[in-house]
């Protein structure tokens, strides 16, 4: 069984929380903005079934919106918890990256994205100050807690064994990495600093890194270092 992918082709972007739960279960899949351009992934989004991409389809359906795409794929990728109930608190912590993700998004756009970042750079030093000091600890906190309050799981989030939402803040935290070294500088994030590590070292993640699959980091995604506004270097 393949899947495909439909994703703007330049960016990691949201489209990375699915391709790392497709990569590190080694399924097949066709990355459709990649192998036919922006136009593909433009033309799936014609039928008025899905707003935007990431958009996963297999032979019989197709899925928007990120959590909800991991929600359809984490059992068949063996990347949820077994328990139910285990199964819903992921999900709604996947929702919660959601949130996040958004509001990351928001620190270089804060009035949207269809004005370049250049027409609101000074909002967005604002947004991103705010960001920095109140709602990136709170966020980091929650889902330090998150790792913390599953001792004996091995270090995993959910259960004992890696998710669909390990690998989601796998990605965050790459992102935040990147585009505000300075501010993570200076916040504890040991559990997520050990997630983070950990899913590097599994096998196909390691090898998809080092790929060209692996699109890097760039200032036309969500996560874009734009010095001026993380903390200043000290
Ligand atoms: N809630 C959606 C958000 C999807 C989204 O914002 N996609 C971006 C790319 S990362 C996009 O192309 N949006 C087009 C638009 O908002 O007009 C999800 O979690 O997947």
């Amino acid at each position: 069984m393949s899947y495909w992918l439909y994703y703007w082709p330049s960016i990691p972007g949201r489209g990375e929380f699915v391709r790392l739960a497709l990569e590190d279960a080694g399924a097949p899949y066709v990355d459709v903005g990649r192998d036919q351009g922006a136009t593909a992934v433009a033309q799936i989004m014609r039928n008025g079934e899905h707003f935007a991409p990431p958009i996963l389809a297999d032979e019989s359906e197709s899925v928007s919106h990120v959590a909800h795409i991991l929600a359809w794929v984490s059992r068949p990728l063996e990347l949820a918890p077994v328990d139910a109930r285990d199964f819903r608190r992921m999900h709604q912590m996947q929702l919660t990256v959601t949130d996040f993700v958004a509001e990351i998004h928001d620190t270089h756009h804060p009035l949207g994205p269809s004005l370049y970042y250049d027409e609101q750079k000074e909002v967005a030093a604002r947004r991103s100050a705010v960001f920095i000091s109140d709602r990136l600890p709170l966020f980091l906190d929650y889902f330090e807690r998150v790792l913390t309050d599953n001792p004996d799981s091995g270090g995993w989030a959910i259960g004992h064994r890696c998710t669909t939402l390990d690998l989601s803040l796998f990605h965050v935290m790459r992102g935040l990495r990147y585009a505000f070294p300075n501010a993570l500088a200076e916040l504890e994030t040991p559990a997520l600093d050990d997630l983070t590590r950990r899913i590097a070292r599994r096998r196909r993640i390691a090898d998809y890194l080092d790929s060209e699959r692996c699109i890097d980091f760039n200032e036309d995604g969500v996560f874009r270092r734009y010095p001026e506004l993380d903390r200043p270097d000290r």
